[in-house]
């Protein structure tokens, strides 16, 4: 088909409105629907083909997967390099690398100041404690900025998302203390797998793409008139440390893992040996020339 009666067709959609509606929704649907015109007809699209990708979509719905597929295809990915550009043409440069907040965040995570232990005990995963400071730009330490965590326990699944794991398990909200520090006490997480014989598997199995994270734990860090930070470190050695089916191992986010025992870990109630982090975020001040990082999204909330 030609594309002037491609365009014929867009034009008469436009116009059949009889109101003005939102401009905003207008021009992306437009858009969108332009795209995908084009596209059945480039590629020769068939019906069966379409309805297929039709139903496909109404089951990722319906089994709440789109969070995944949006990470699995570099959407989420995608929106960060954008940030990260916005910011750098405004002149802003430093600060923790971002990255990704993929679907499992869960707000209402009880808060502790100063430290909280994470694990309720019953996970075989090694003793893990991270600590560091929130540091403001200016190196300066920023005492009660909330450091909210979040991972994966010895079998890869989140909480709330996992029906077998206590409320809160593996999450928690920490306030730093007067000298910006943070500290808390958990087991290392193992990566993330997406679930079998969903829909982002089926689309991953025909893309050729495995469907795999890296051991990680993920961050919220957030001070009054700093710009809130979304990111993630990873667990040095995990297989899939630099092959990511989400695109967010990013440099700088790789802390070095470190071996410790004794009287290092009696200040966290840890006997015997353990795994330490030691990590500072740094955050950004906030800015009005440039994109906000308070990113408006559905979230689980318990
Ligand atoms: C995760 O744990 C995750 O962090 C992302 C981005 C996608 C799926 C599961
Ligand atoms: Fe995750």
């Amino acid at each position: 088909m030609n594309h002037d009666t491609i365009d014929t067709l867009l034009q008469k959609i436009d116009d059949s409105a009889t109101s003005e509606g939102n401009p905003r929704t207008k021009a992306i649907v437009n858009r969108i629907v332009r795209d995908l015109f084009y596209t059945i007809e480039d590629l020769d699209i068939t019906p069966d083909e379409f309805w297929t990708a039709l139903n496909f979509l109404t089951e990722t719905g319906q089994r709440g997967e789109f969070g995944l597929i949006a990470a699995g295809l570099g959407f989420e990915h995608f929106l960060d390099l954008r940030l990260d550009e916005a910011e750098q043409k405004a002149g802003l440069e430093g600060g923790t690398p971002r990255t990704i907040e993929g679907p499992l965040y869960v707000a209402g995570a009880p808060e502790s100041p100063g430290h909280a232990r994470i694990d309720d005990g019953n996970d075989p995963g090694q003793t893990l404690v991270m600590r560091g400071r929130v540091l403001g730009d200016d190196g300066k330490p920023l005492a009660n900025a909330l450091v909210e965590v979040w991972h994966a326990n010895h079998l890869g699944n989140y909480s709330h998302f996992d029906k077998s794991q206590p409320a809160f398990h593996l999450r928690g909200s920490i306030r730093t203390d007067s000298q910006g520090g943070y500290s808390f006490r958990s087991v290392i997480p193992v990566g993330y797998s997406v679930p079998p014989g969903g829909k982002t598997e089926q689309l991953l199995d025909r893309l050729g793409r495995h469907g795999h994270r890296p051991a990680h734990i993920h961050f919220f860090v957030s001070s009054p008139g700093y710009r809130k930070l979304t990111t993630q470190i990873n667990i040095e050695g995990d297989p899939y440390l630099w092959d990511d089916f989400a695109f967010a191992t990013r440099e700088g986010l790789v802390p070095e893992l470190k071996k410790a025992e004794g009287a290092e870990g009696e200040r966290y109630g840890v006997a015997g040996n353990f795994a330490l982090i030691d990590f500072d975020f740094t955050l950004s001040r906030e800015r009005d020339d440039m994109p906000t990082t308070e990113v408006i999204r559905a979230r689980a909330v318990a």
